[in-house]
């Protein structure tokens, strides 16, 4: 996308940017600015200079209501272009905030104009799709509450990150020079696609099938841009209830939330309900949401919400307080390393709201593919460039895409313009979660449908930042 980028001409961007019949001049006022901006951050005592996406008022992204028309100014405050993208939102395309695919760069010192209907709430983020800002944490909560909202709920957010001391571009460099941190055995090849195995039959595969995970060495991982070290503590009622609303903003890094003793209800991922599923603890994928409610009990205690770094020990996370209660420093290692993500709650999500039923009206085979040794990532083996084709869809047909990962890598495929319903998975027809990201571990297939009724440019791609800039990306085309 960097090389997509710096081809794009820097015009005038507001312009660009406006809907055709956008809000008219002088009505700014109703517009919420929002401004790109340089900041400083404490991560473990060390001062970093990173990215932000802040309100006048220092608020960061944007808290809304379903039905309110999402009317943004962007404001860009950095000395360099930058475009934002609305994860998760169904925009008209020119407004969907891809350089090179949605419009232009917004230059240094400019501003582009946002003007559109909100369809549905939930918990969405927004971020930078330009080159690597969103290493750099270009990347912000985007709410919209609706009817689901209960005012007996203390909303808390929390969003997750990885983060390097090292810059975007060298931490590239690196990967493009040592490949991946792949084990020998990983780098042979792919493991063999087996899409019905079991647990069993891929254990027997050994090594060969062991998933690459964690290619970037982060330097911590942050809650809210904090580390444990310095956590979030954030106050409850005991006996009350929470809404927690966890974003994963990281570029390359996913995570098991623990909840420690509390309970938790996952009521909706990617801002779409599911039916409920109870539990102690949830995997998040890249670019992911999950809206998890809690009974705090009743008593006075403190109560860590931890995100585990996949196949890792590394672990960031807030404080819930309750009533009086001491806050106990919390290890940044876990006591066990974590297992990598795996499919299991996937299978298990029901969608509150389906898809209605429907045959499709065109299958998309997407090979997730690459060259761990060279880091070289694509679809269908085609690394991205601005000349590759659009894949053919028409407007109003019910589009499968059947995702195929022949990697070593899990990969978090994400769709712009539209959300999805996963509907297979390794084989198994299901009435998945709705959603727009969904993770596709190694030798695994996953079948995703969708409605297509938002006709433009769409990118579709992997949500890990630097496969994207290896070429993991590709578009689909309709009128
Ligand atoms: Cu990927």
């Amino acid at each position: 996308m960097g090389a997509l980028a710096a081809s794009a001409s820097l015009r005038t961007i507001a312009r660009a940017q406006n809907p055709p019949g956008g809000s008219p001049e002088g009505k700014t006022e109703s517009r919420t600015i929002l401004h790109l901006q340089r900041r400083t951050i404490q991560v473990n005592g060390r001062p970093a200079s990173v990215y932000g996406i802040r309100q006048p008022d220092g608020t960061f992204g944007i808290t809304t209501d379903v039905g309110k028309p999402f009317r943004v100014r962007v404001e860009n405050g950095i000395d360099e272009p930058s475009l934002i993208h609305w994860h998760g939102l169904t925009p008209p395309w020119q407004q969907d905030g891809v350089p090179g695919i949605s419009g232009p760069p917004i230059p240094p010192g400019g501003t582009a104009d946002y003007d559109f209907p909100l369809r549905f709430g939930g918990t969405f983020w927004m971020h930078s799709h330009q080159g690597l800002q969103e290493q750099r944490l270009m990347a912000a909560p985007l709410i919209i509450h609706d009817q689901r909202d209960r005012p007996d709920h203390q909303e808390i957010v929390i969003e997750l990150a990885d983060f390097s001391f090292t810059p975007p571009d060298q931490i590239f460099a690196e990967l493009k020079k040592s490949g991946s941190k792949a084990q020998p055995t990983a780098q042979a090849g792919p493991p063999p696609i087996a899409p019905k195995a079991s647990m069993g039959s891929m254990a027997k595969m050994g090594a060969a099938a062991k998933p690459d995970l964690n290619d970037v060495k982060y330097d911590a991982f942050l809650a809210n841009d904090r580390t444990l070290a310095d956590p979030e503590v954030i106050k409850v009622e005991p006996g009350g209830r929470v809404l927690l609303r966890i974003i994963n903003s990281s570029s390359m890094s996913a995570y098991h939330i623990g909840l420690g003793q509390l309970d938790g209800e996952l009521t909706a991922v990617d801002g779409f309900a599911v039916a409920p599923v109870k539990g102690r603890n949830f995997p998040i994928a890249v670019a992911q949401r999950l809206d998890i409610r809690l009974a705090i009990p009743n008593t006075s205690a403190s109560h860590p919400v931890l995100a585990v770094l996949e196949g890792d020990r590394k672990q960031t996370g807030v404080v819930l307080v309750a009533g009086i209660a001491p806050v106990a420093r919390v290890p940044d290692l876990a006591k066990t390393p974590s297992s990598a993500l795996t499919l299991d709650l996937e299978s298990r999500l029901r969608a509150l709201r389906p898809l209605t039923p429907r045959k499709a009206d065109r299958v998309h085979t997407i090979n997730l593919t690459g060259d761990m040794a060279k880091y070289i990532w694509s679809l269908n083996d085609v690394a991205w460039t601005p000349s590759v084709p659009p894949l053919p869809i028409a407007n109003g047909e019910r589009v499968e895409l059947i995702l195929v990962n022949q990697t070593g890598m899990p990969h978090p495929m994400h769709l712009h313009g539209h959300e999805f319903q996963v509907v297979e998975i390794n084989g198994k027809r299901l009435s998945g979660a709705v959603r727009d990201t969904v993770v596709v571990p190694p030798g695994r297939r996953v079948v995703v449908a969708f409605d297509a009724n938002n006709p433009g440019w769409w990118a579709f791609h992997c949500h890990l930042l630097y496969h994207l800039d290896a070429g993991m990306f590709t578009t689909f085309r309709y009128v």
